[in-house]
Order: C-alpha cells, then structure tokens, then sequence
C-alpha cells in the first residue's frame, strides 16, 4: 500500500470497513516500512506545559504471554503511577499481523488518551490506528514500530543499526569469522526483527565478514513450541552451521533450551536477543557464551513518559522537540518521530548475575 493510499484509506473509511479491511490485510517483509515520510502534527509543542495528570495509556504489545512484554509494560505502568496516570493493559495471545487490530478499536471506543502500541504489522494496524488519532488519542509504538504515518513517535530500545551490528559482531566472534549463520527470528512481519535482520544482512555483505554465509531465517513466531521445533530444523538441516542468530527472546530461549541437550552442545554456538533471567542457565552450563538485550522495563517507562508528553501537549513527535522521562532524564525526539532508549547490554557468565529481569 503507497503511503498516498494508506492515507487516503484512513481519512474516508467507516469503523466497520477498516476493521474488515485490517483484519484481511498482513504486511509481508517487503511491503513493511514502506511508509515514509510520515504524518506529524501540525499542532504547536509547549515544552513547558504542564504534564497533565489523569492521563489514561493503554499498553498493547506484541502478545501477552511472551516474559518479555510482561517486563515491558511493567515499566509503563510504574511511569503511569509517577505520572498519576491510568494504566491498562490488553493484547492478543498470539503475535500474528492482524490480531492487535479489534483491540484499538475497543480502546477508541473506551477513549483512551494514548494507545502504546508494539506493533505485530506495520500495515496491518495503521487503519485503525489512525481512525484513533483521527478521534485525538495519541499513539506512541514503542519495541516494533507502526508505519511511520500512523503513530506520533516511536520508542526504539536501541539503534536499529546498533543493534544489527552488535548481532553480526557477536555471531562473528562465536564463529571466529568464518562459517554457516541462521537466523531464528519472530514472526515474518515483525517490524522490529526484519529491521535488524535488513541490518545483518548489510553488514554479512561487507568485506570483513565475507567468511561468513547467512544460509537461512527461519520464523518461530515468537511461539515457544514453534521455535524449538525450529531450531532443531536448523541444526538437522544445516550439519555445517556455526551460529544461530536469535534476535527474539522467545526464539533464544527456546533455541537455548533445544541446543542444551542435543549433541549440538558445545559445537553450535547460539547468540542474539534474551532476557537474562531465561537464559542464565544456558549461559551457566556452557550453551550460550554471550547475547545482548537492554532493560524491556525502560522500554515500556519511556514509552509512558512519551506518551503523556503527547497528551499534554509538550511534544508532538516533530524532530528536535524534548521531554523528560523520570529517572531516565531527558530525551531528544529524533528523525522520524524516533526515541532511542540507549545502547544495548551485552551479557556474558561474568555479569549475568548482575541482572534480574
Ligand atoms: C521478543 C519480541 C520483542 C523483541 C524481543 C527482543 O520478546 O519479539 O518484540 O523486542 O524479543
């Protein structure tokens, strides 16, 4: 969909026809990001107005049964708390395109003043998404973005860029720069992982990792079954493979728990994005060596913060505008509506146990 026709769509279709429109419609790796430019508010920011108190934000992440997301908004509401907001939390069981979209038509209905958003397609929610801006609600993406024109800002837990080249850099070291690399990713329209996974495949490309061969992505959608089952596949399929790549924390688990007790052990090695809490025990017992991640419950703290920023009228999403997030301090909104939380942790069996979530 041109970014000319998805705006179209949002300003003339009916509740009814979007919601039917939406559900119908998943974004595949191509299409996805492919609106740009974005649609920003014409309306003027007030650094200094005061931060309205009452606000109502709901969370609505990925999925609710991923430890993940649980930490994630377990930050948003302890930003709402501080903030003397209402906090709500609503979301599908599972992550696929289609499935956030009849709870962004509920919140409209329950008239949220801000929808935080962790988007499963960046298409397949904009409809909807942008009939709640049309009705004032305030839409903050926060950990896998929405389409560009139809969120205010996006809370970025890192670089996409850094944290693509952190994926490559810990692959290369595991595999001592030469060697097969799969990756097992999250579900096939995941904004965030098919970012990171565009970065990979540029970084692969260079001259300097020329050793290394991405021989295939294989899609647990963020499933712990389906991963598992995918990670054997891999290593049945690939008896040269070196490294598997997991820029989810689902497909990293799972992949830990597989790897652990298969006679891959110690030969394989298994990188990418987890929580430390999930994988202490692969790390302690010699399947995972290093893998990275940031705090999720940040994530979710400023996203709250960036979201009553918009509901009270201190920023709009425009470049350059400030706020203040808590105790994270302040933040600077970058091109493309985009707030980079910081840079990613790398953890290792020397400071793992520096860390509980
Ligand atoms: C999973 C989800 C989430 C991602 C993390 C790293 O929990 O896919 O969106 O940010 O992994």
């Amino acid at each position: 969909m041109t970014t000319m026709t998805s705006r179209l769509l949002a300003g003339v279709l009916v509740a009814g026809l979007v919601g039917s429109l939406a559900a119908c419609g998943g974004t595949t790796k191509d299409s996805a990001g492919a609106n740009s430019g974005g649609t920003q508010s014409t309306a003027t920011a007030d650094p200094n107005a005061a931060a309205k108190q009452g606000v109502k934000m709901a969370f609505l992440p990925k999925q609710l049964n991923n430890p993940y997301s649980d930490i994630e908004v377990s930050g948003g509401k302890t930003a709402l708390a501080e903030l003397k907001g209402e906090y709500k939390l609503v979301g599908p069981n599972d992550a696929s395109a289609s499935s956030q979209v009849s709870y962004i038509n509920t919140l409209i209905q329950q008239q949220q003043d801000v929808i935080g958003i962790a988007a499963n397609d960046s298409n397949a929610v904009c409809p909807s998404l942008n009939q709640a801006r049309g009705a004032g609600v305030k839409v903050v993406a926060f950990d896998s973005d929405a389409a560009k024109d139809c969120r205010d800002v996006f809370v970025n837990q890192a670089s996409t860029q850094g944290i693509g080249d952190k994926l490559v850099e810990l692959a290369s070291k595991l595999a001592g720069g030469s060697g097969e690399v799969a990756i097992l990713s999250a579900t096939p329209n995941a904004t965030n992982q098919n970012a990171w996974i565009e970065v990979v495949r540029a970084d692969l490309a260079k001259p300097e990792h020329a050793g290394l061969k991405l021989v295939k992505i294989a899609y647990g959608n963020d499933e712990d079954q389906k991963s598992f089952q995918e990670a054997q596949g891999l290593l049945q399929s690939y008896p040269n493979l070196k490294v598997i790549i997991s820029p989810t924390t689902v497909g990293i688990a799972a992949a830990a728990r597989y790897l652990s007790s298969s006679s891959y052990k110690g030969k394989v090695a298994l990188t990418g994005l987890g929580t430390p809490n999930q994988l202490r025990e692969y790390v302690k017992n010699g399947t995972v060596t290093e893998f990275a991640l940031w705090k999720p419950a940040d994530v979710g703290y400023l996203a709250a913060y960036a979201g009553v920023a918009l509901a009270s009228g201190q920023i709009t999403g425009a470049q350059g505008q400030k706020f203040k997030a808590g105790r994270l301090g302040e933040y600077t909104i970058g091109a493309n509506g985009e707030i980079v939380l910081g840079p990613p942790t790398v953890f290792d069996s020397a400071n793992i146990d520096n860390f509980t979530f």
